[in-house]
């Protein structure tokens, strides 16, 4: 099996963008050196029961050392960029001054990049709070979101002439919801009123930061990056297509809406309107700043039934295919989703800027034959191919991720990786995935 797509594919062409995606706290370790100041995810690690074996960021795959030569690892998948993220607690101290050395690591890193014919797109925020400022209240508190202002500028203005995309935030659900409503992530806040305002200052932040990075960086892009699942109504009863309704309306369209239509969405009002955060006179308006793209995380697909207390409830469904994590494979749905939010959104150009499976890998005789992971690839290549075939302005893939890294909860055990990380020695190892998406590259003309 390899990944293929028709001859006649634009995202053959060379102004299609083909990367590879990681995230800070994910890979880097060091995460002490250097003046690094301790994050929200080092404390929920060291807090007993919140991370699959007690696994934490101090080493994760040393890319804080190991970094030159991650950066021929990318190199050598043909790829045209790499998505990074920068740790915040890494570049700013807690009177909000540069850390030179921090700063030094990324600009050390894009230069290489650079050096090496690669496109840098990068993520201000991929979850790593500095600790300092979730005692203060984290992202429940609207400081937070000046205080990210001043981290975006200092970072735009030190690192900007690298950096060819800024996104401000990635997966504001992930970070608002799971972080302070859910609980399953860092800080593991979990009240139900907790989360939508968490995230409706993290969109602040985002609206905030666009004119600064726009003034710091007049030659780049920026957006942001959204996590989007198709939601599936169980059957054809009208109280599971409302299920299936609500849930998409919370998912999905509960951040597209403000960021695209400075409104929350109108369904909320009626059917859950507890769920609507506090909003300041004017706050519309700076979330809905126009954005150079958006970036779309997918992953799978939800079957949602009705439920009276909660309005919609998680069923398995029989007879599909999932991955280790326990995701459904759903290349169909990434292309339907594509496609329905192109017809109720004027969207801006998107990147998919995740997108992968967690397969349980194996390193045997120097290779890891990742079946599963090659085939995914290749349908949901093949979903993005149709979406824009469907008329959805998609300008860039980006295959998560680079290697096997930290998996947030679910600690080391789950392998998003083209890549193959034995923890113990950190070899990399590149999976037959790696090899199969550097040969769908390569097959493009130049
Ligand atoms: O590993 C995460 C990443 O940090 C954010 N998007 C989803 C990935 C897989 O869970």
């Amino acid at each position: 099996m390899s990944i293929t797509l028709p001859d006649n594919s634009i995202m053959l062409k060379p102004n299609f963008t083909f990367g590879v995606a990681t995230a800070s706290f994910q890979i880097e370790g060091a995460n002490t050196e250097d003046g690094r100041l301790p994050c929200i995810w080092d404390t929920f690690c060291a807090t007993p029961g919140k991370v699959l074996n007690g696994d934490d960021g101090s080493v994760a795959c040393d890319h804080y050392h190991l970094w030159k030569e991650d950066v021929q690892l990318i190199k050598s998948l043909g790829v045209d960029a790499y998505r990074l993220s920068i740790a915040w607690p890494r570049v700013m101290d807690e009177q909000g001054k540069p850390n030179e050395k921090g700063l030094n690591f990324y600009r050390n890193l894009m230069e290489e990049l650079k050096a090496n014919g690669l496109k840098v797109y990068a993520t201000l925020y991929h979850w790593d709070l500095p600790q300092h400022l979730e005692d203060k209240g984290g992202w429940l508190n609207r400081e937070t979101a000046y205080r990210f202002v001043e981290y975006a500028d200092l970072v735009t203005k030190e690192l900007g002439s690298w950096v060819d995309s800024w996104a401000t935030f990635n997966e504001p659900f992930c970070a608002a919801l799971l972080g302070y409503e859910v609980g399953v992530h860092a800080p593991g806040l979990a009240k139900p009123e907790y989360g939508r305002q968490a995230a409706h200052h993290i969109l602040l932040a985002h609206g905030m930061a666009v004119p600064v990075i726009r003034k710091n960086c007049p030659n780049s892009d920026v957006g942001i990056v959204l996590n989007m699942n198709r939601t599936y109504a169980a059957s054809d009863k009208a109280e599971d297509q409302f299920a299936a309704l609500v849930r998409e309306t919370l998912d999905n369209q509960f951040f597209i809406e403000p960021i695209l239509n400075a409104q929350y969405p109108k369904l909320l009002e009626k059917v859950l309107p507890h769920y609507l955060p506090n909003v300041l006179p004017g706050d519309m308006d700076i979330i809905s700043q126009p954005i150079d793209f958006m970036g779309m995380n997918f992953y799978t697909c939800n079957h949602n039934e009705y439920d009276e207390q909660n309005l919609y409830r998680d069923i398995k469904k029989e007879g599909v295919e999932y991955t280790d994590i326990g995701w459904e494979v759903a290349p169909h749905a990434f292309s339907e989703l594509l496609i329905n939010l192109n017809k109720q959104y004027n969207l801006p150009p998107m990147f998919i800027t995740e997108n992968g499976a967690a397969c349980a890998d194996e390193l045997k005789a120097g290779e890891v034959d990742d079946d599963q992971r090659v085939r995914y690839l290749h349908g949901h290549i093949n979903a993005v191919n149709d979406a824009i075939e469907a008329g959805v302005d998609i300008r860039g893939y980006f295959a998560w991720s680079l290697m096997d890294n930290f998996e947030w909860a679910e600690g080391y055990s789950k392998r998003f990786g083209l890549t193959y990380v034995d923890y113990e020695t950190q070899q990399r190892t590149v999976k037959r995935s790696g090899y199969a998406y550097r040969d769908l590259l390569l097959s493009r003309a130049k």
